[in-house]
């Protein structure tokens, strides 16, 4: 990449390296059969007559003030809405073609009309989650696995008909009808050539040139400005040189699911995003509204408590970096700023004293993030030259003062 380009990218993807944690919502016709959002796949269901949902899909309850209160209650600083999914709906008012949420249903108002309004409003980047290969409503056989093979004729090789007749102006809607975008989330693109690829990224660019792209846009590698991980990997230490993001599922389902009732504690999700983002990245945390337009209340609750701990911690968590130890460490995680260093003490990790090797430098003072007071906690500092060992111990209160995980 050439100098100035680097310096673009950087530029670029500042904000969503500070944000940390998004919120990515699985919204769309299937929420109507409440099996998931691949549902139509799985039932082998045909395009005539998963068309039909559409005529009682009336997601009466939708009210993008909660949603959008939702993500801000738990710490989010942007949302990526599913805009089109696999079953090529669009969830918001299309002229390209009538199979959208406005036109083809009872309901017929723009949920991400409403949404980027709401945004707005609350301060949160809107981004969208966009299927520019696999469509089940269009037969264009980029890749036999991801088509409709149900219900078309796989000899129909219509790939660029259904690309520059629909994905792309689709995607041209998006970036032009709804205000600045933060980021264009694609997926699944096997099949797609490294030309085609790197075209819509200009595509993107020519209409938004600070919107962001996630890897997922190309199966060729170093397409778009950072990486998604696959669902739910967290890597290791020193894994990644750039940018990165780990999409998550609350429970084990995207969208909307009446089976699925697994779901992750706000520990768990408080446990995870402080790793992830020790290891500089960031958690793109799923939720599946409903038919009805309502985000399940198990979502929102456990959400909710997880953006408490957010709401003390937070601090050690948006505009960090990476911890600089490449290796996990006994009690926890680090994150840094210019000059700090917070220490994330997993409780039941709690002890009389800390102890951190490895750290060069001369350490100013120490205290308990939750302390307002910001009172001295003793440390020592040591090195011992004939093995090259820098040793810090930090003396600890009794009780670990936070939930789950307290900060130094
Ligand atoms: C895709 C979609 O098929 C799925 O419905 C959902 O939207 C999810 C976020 O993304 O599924 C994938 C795509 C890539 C991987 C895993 C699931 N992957 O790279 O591990």
């Amino acid at each position: 990449m050439l100098v100035e380009e680097q310096t673009k990218a950087t530029e670029r993807i500042k904000w969503w390296q500070e944000a940390k944690f998004g919120m990515f919502i699985h919204w769309g016709l299937y929420a109507t059969l409440a099996k998931g959002e691949w549902v139509m796949a799985a039932s082998k269901i045909p395009v005539k007559e998963y068309e039909q949902f559409a005529t009682q899909f009336n997601p009466k309850e939708f009210n993008a003030k909660e949603w959008v209160g939702v993500a801000k209650r738990a710490g989010m600083k942007y949302i990526v809405i599913t805009a089109k999914h696999h079953d090529g709906f669009a969830m918001y008012h299309s002229k390209v073609e009538k199979f959208n949420i406005v036109d083809a249903t009872p309901f017929g108002r723009d949920p991400m009309k409403e949404l980027a309004e709401e945004c707005q409003k609350q301060g949160i980047k809107l981004c969208f989650y966009y299927s520019h290969v696999i469509d089940w409503h269009h037969p264009h056989s980029v890749h036999e696995y991801y088509n409709n093979t149900w219900d078309y004729n796989l000899e129909e090789k219509a790939f660029y008909n259904y690309w520059h007749n629909l994905a792309k102006p689709q995607i041209q809607e998006l970036l032009t009808q709804y205000g600045d975008i933060g980021l264009l989330w694609f997926d699944t693109a096997g099949g797609l050539s490294k030309k085609d690829s790197k075209e819509l990224v200009e595509f993107v660019r020519s209409f938004q040139p600070n919107c962001l792209i996630n890897s997922r846009v190309s199966h060729w590698p170093n397409i778009g400005d950072y990486q998604s991980k696959g669902d739910n990997e967290i890597p290791m230490y020193g894994e990644d040189s750039g940018p990165w993001e780990t999409p998550m599922t609350l429970n084990q389902s995207w969208g909307y699911s009446d089976r699925d009732q697994v779901w992750k504690t706000p520990e768990s999700i408080i446990r995870k995003m402080v790793n992830i983002v020790s290891k500089g990245g960031n958690l793109l945390l799923n939720v599946g509204p409903t038919a009805e337009g309502i985000i399940p209340e198990k979502s929102v609750e456990v959400l909710e408590q997880a953006g408490e701990w957010i709401e003390r911690n937070g601090e050690a968590i948006y505009g960090t970096n990476a911890s600089p130890f490449p290796y996990e460490l006994e009690w926890g995680a680090v994150t840094i700023k210019p000059s700090r260093m917070y220490l994330h003490v997993n409780n039941e990790k709690w002890s009389d004293q800390l102890k951190l090797f490895g750290l060069k430098n001369k350490v100013v003072k120490a205290y308990l993030l939750a302390d307002s007071e910001r009172r001295n906690l003793p440390i020592t500092q040591s090195y011992t030259e004939s093995i090259d060992h820098h040793v810090l111990g930090i003396d600890l209160p009794k009780d670990a003062p936070d939930q789950y995980i307290s900060i130094i």
